[in-house]
């Protein structure tokens, strides 16, 4: 049934004043009238982005004690950081929806929320810490330039932000690369076997085939999304093959070959079987990222209620100062 088929007389010119923002290529804003789906459709992608910024500080904060030397672990250090900044700009945008940031937290904690399949899997080497900022980051960039315009104002400001961010994220990585592909045969082996496992992962991140997702339609006629899941999936593998070819490394897919007629990479199947695996479960990764996300919501407890003992306090100074 149409959003539009129960609306009030108010709530029609909310829907024409909606409708015409988004044609004028304006922003929605927090104060404007929205329809419930979009309201809906927005917390969910947005709470999801924010716990995938969460969750994706683990496998990286877990390598902070072992970073080779003191340079990467001081750059790899503010890359964490700024993953909790972006993680409290996205909780900040989901909040102007009308949903706090205690019931989108306690969604990801009570395992009712998602976030990124890409966080499931296992981080063995360093290497798979260049290939994560090379691969996931340049993938999350190639989603997120997109989301820059999206129809809703405070997630678009947050995403602009976010992607400066980001590609100093990716060179960090490629950087890490680099500096393995060209170093001992062993080194170029760890790069190699790194890329072999963050690849397919890679490409899963940008969600099932057009075909099959759910909220892609939708999300694209409000202007949340601008490009399919597959258009951007094909983006991230045009530009990512010549990267991976200045490393004198092999994408691990023996169907990848430049189509000249389609001016595109051709590339394999992808294993839906797996995708739907690591969103169902997690398996062992999953568990312990979710026990490490709990442990530490857990530790920072008293963080919380000090911030807000000292809100309140500050609160009834003031109130007595104006009182005087
Ligand atoms: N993982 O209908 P669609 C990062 C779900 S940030 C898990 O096509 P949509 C930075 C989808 O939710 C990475 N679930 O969905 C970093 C839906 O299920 P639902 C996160 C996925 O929303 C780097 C169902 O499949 N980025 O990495 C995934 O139109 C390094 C059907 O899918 C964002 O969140 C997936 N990969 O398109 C941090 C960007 N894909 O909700 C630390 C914002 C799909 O009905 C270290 N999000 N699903 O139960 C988006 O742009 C979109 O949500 C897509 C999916 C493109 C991810």
């Amino acid at each position: 049934m149409s959003d539009q088929a129960h609306l009030s007389p108010e709530d029609e010119s909310g829907a024409a004043r909606f409708q015409a923002l988004l044609d004028r290529e304006e922003k929605i804003e927090p104060r404007d009238w929205m329809p419930d789906r979009y309201r809906k459709l927005l917390v969910r992608q947005i709470s999801q982005h924010a716990h995938s910024e969460v969750v994706g500080m683990l496998p990286e904060g877990n390598w902070l004690t072992r970073a080779p030397t003191l340079k990467r672990k001081a750059v790899l250090l503010a890359k964490i950081q700024d993953e909790a900044g972006h993680a409290l700009y996205l909780y900040s945008a989901c909040e102007t929806l009308g949903t706090s940031r205690e019931e989108t937290i306690e969604a990801l904690l009570d395992g009712r929320a998602k976030y990124s399949s890409i966080f499931n899997y296992p981080v063995p080497t360093w290497a798979d810490v260049g290939a994560i900022g090379w691969l996931v980051d340049g993938a999350a960039i190639v989603n997120q330039v997109m989301l820059c315009r999206c129809s809703y104002g405070p997630y678009a400001r947050a995403m602009e932000r976010i992607c400066k961010e980001e590609s100093f994220h990716q060179r960090q990585g490629y950087e890490i690369m680099i500096k393995l592909a060209q170093g001992t045969p062993a080194q170029k082996k760890l790069a190699q076997d790194a890329l072999n496992r963050w690849w397919w992962p890679s490409l899963m991140m940008f969600g099932p085939h057009d075909s099959e997702s759910t909220h892609g339609n939708q999300s694209t006629e409000w202007k949340i999304k601008r490009r399919s899941n597959d258009d951007l999936r094909q983006h991230f593998i045009d530009m990512t093959v010549p990267q991976a070819e200045f490393l004198g490394l092999t994408v691990p897919d023996p169907d990848l070959k430049w189509n000249e007629d389609r001016g595109h990479y051709d590339f394999g199947p992808i294993n839906w079987d797996e995708f739907k695996a690591v969103l169902k479960g997690g398996g062992p990764v999953g568990r312990e990222r979710m026990a490490a996300r709990r442990a530490a919501h857990d530790d920072g407890a008293w963080v919380r209620e000090a911030a807000i003992a000292h809100a309140e306090k500050r609160k009834a100074r003031q109130h007595a100062a104006a009182a005087e």
